[in-house]
């Protein structure tokens, strides 16, 4: 009697133990694939809506990262500064070859339709429009994951964060 509860027992743990081995399994598939999404994910230039780079994470971080901070306001909560890992979009645009000097302006997109337009004004300053896919060191992450990347369009000296763009994934500089 005892033992054959026993063996039940046993039985039991056996199953629970295989079941935990295959979603752990499954889980760390799904890991990778996160971090390939993020690291995969491109960014396009194009000049009056025409496509004229595309570029891969790997590629805009060989362009000169840098760290800084930024001020993050969600709806409804108070304003907190976060430290953001990006490249100034202003770098990856004339590393396009782009000639900035009589751009009107740069209109940055989004995979959820949301669009920004920013004056050449700030495109132009050295520290303020950045294209970021770390925050606080961990990637943004993309949509699908509930994160705002893999890159979030930040306007660093917005005191808020209403014109920054997340899930951005192309600019297109307006001659
Ligand atoms: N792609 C995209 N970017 C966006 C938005 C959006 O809906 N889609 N909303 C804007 C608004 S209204 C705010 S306040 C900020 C902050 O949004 P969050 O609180 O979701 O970070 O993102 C801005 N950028
Ligand atoms: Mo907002």
């Amino acid at each position: 009697m005892k033992n054959k509860q026993n063996r039940w027992i046993i039985g039991i743990i056996m199953v629970l133990a295989v079941i935990l081995g295959v979603t752990g399994f499954l889980n760390r598939g799904a890991a990778s694939e996160k971090a390939a999404l993020n690291e995969n994910a491109v960014f396009k230039v194009f000049v009056n809506g025409e496509e004229i780079l595309s570029r891969s994470m790997g590629e805009i971080q060989a362009l000169g990262e840098s760290d800084f901070h930024a001020n993050l306001k969600t709806n409804g909560k108070e304003a907190v500064e976060h430290q953001y890992t990006g490249v100034l979009l202003k770098t990856i645009l004339e590393d396009s070859g782009v000639d900035l000097q009589n751009a009107k302006g740069v209109v940055v997109s989004a995979v959820d339709g949301y669009a920004v337009s920013v004056s050449m004004e700030k495109i132009l300053d050295e520290d303020n429009v950045y294209l970021a896919y770390k925050r606080d060191g961990e990637p943004i992450g993309t949509r699908d994951e509930g994160g705002k990347g893999p890159y979030q369009m930040i306007i660093r000296k917005d005191a808020f964060s209403q014109h920054w763009c997340k899930y951005a994934l192309t600019a297109d500089v307006q001659k």
